[in-house]
């Protein structure tokens, strides 16, 4: 096979290039810095090596076999126009799965254990003992037994939480109590803590509505860290503030940024990340993709490949 020609674009990022020849990635490589850049490069493009690149620029890339994404998620990939069948799409899998678990769980002991008081009281100088909460026996429900998924059951048995997990086809052997994605009301309805780690697909998309937030119990945290759009965010705002659940820890949202204006910011009980808590570290995200530009020259299946139906 002749040498193919890699774009790699991914704003803030423009030393994976430089990274990607360091660990001789076979292949011609061009870092495009800008999208005007990308532009200009993309219609000679036979792979792309890219994150976030606006759906119209992909217009002109009549060469293009494949394009990787540098993160998880692929929905804006899966559901763009520009992009044939024939062109692969593959995707980062089992690398964010610790941050984003270590993440989730710094958010659940900051809550449990009532981290802003206390600090608030060490600003005020404040000696006041206070009766604290404990992650042990609680219940934690993962909606999404992927890679992200499973690594957050591991992480809650050592808390000695009880799990229980909701996937397309249920898991029971990785759980202490399955449910399938028909079964969403009887899945919260005990929870102490709901993580969303799913994707955002035509079955996903809205999900998690009034239906499932009514179904909650008011004492109930959600935690989101797969996709914005997998919550009705109008519905979630309304369960905040009538008191349905308790509180919300999202760093996911169906528009990014999260508009300055927008209501979530100051909520009681919510707490907004943007968008980092599986954070694509170059090196990992560049050796991943090394691996699969040497199966993709040898006609070897790729990781992280996508079905397009499935919608990841
Ligand atoms: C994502 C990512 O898909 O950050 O959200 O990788």
């Amino acid at each position: 096979m002749a040498c193919p020609r890699i774009i790699v674009y991914r704003s803030g990022h423009e030393r994976i290039g430089e990274i990607l020849q360091e660990m001789n990635c076979p292949g011609e490589i061009i870092t495009a810095r800008t999208l005007d850049e990308f532009r200009e490069v993309v219609p000679s493009a036979e792979i792309i090596f890219g994150w976030k690149i606006p759906p119209h620029l992909f217009r002109k890339a009549h060469q293009l076999r494949w394009i990787q994404s540098m993160g998880a998620g692929v929905d804006d990939l899966v559901s763009n126009p520009y992009l044939p069948s024939t062109v692969i799409i593959t995707r980062i899998v089992d690398q964010f799965g610790p941050p984003i678990a270590e993440f989730v769980f710094a958010e659940l002991l900051a809550h449990v254990r009532k981290l802003d008081r206390l600090r608030q009281q060490q600003q005020d100088h404040l000696w006041e003992p206070f009766a604290v909460g404990t992650l042990r026996n609680q219940r934690i429900g993962i909606a999404g037994l992927g890679s992200i998924g499973q690594e957050l059951v591991r992480k809650a048995r050592a808390f000695d939480m009880v799990v229980y997990g909701l996937s397309s086809v249920p898991k029971p052997e990785m759980v202490d109590k399955a449910f399938s994605s028909a079964e969403w009301i009887p899945f919260v309805e005990s929870l102490d803590y709901l993580v969303i780690t799913l994707p955002v697909t035509e079955k996903t998309r809205g999900i998690v509505g009034e239906q499932v937030l009514r179904a909650m119990k008011p004492e109930a945290l959600i935690i989101n860290v797969g996709r914005g759009e997998v919550i009705d965010q109008k519905a979630l705002v309304d369960a905040l503030t009538t008191g349905q659940i308790a509180g919300a820890v999202l760093d996911v949202f169906e528009t990014e940024p999260l508009p300055s204006g927008h209501i979530l910011w100051d909520l009681p009980g919510v707490r907004i990340s943007p968008h980092i808590a599986g954070p694509s570290v170059d090196e990992y995200v560049a050796q991943y993709f090394v691996t699969n530009v040497q199966r993709y020259i040898n006609h070897e299946p790729l990781y992280g490949w996508v079905d397009r139906q499935r919608g990841y």
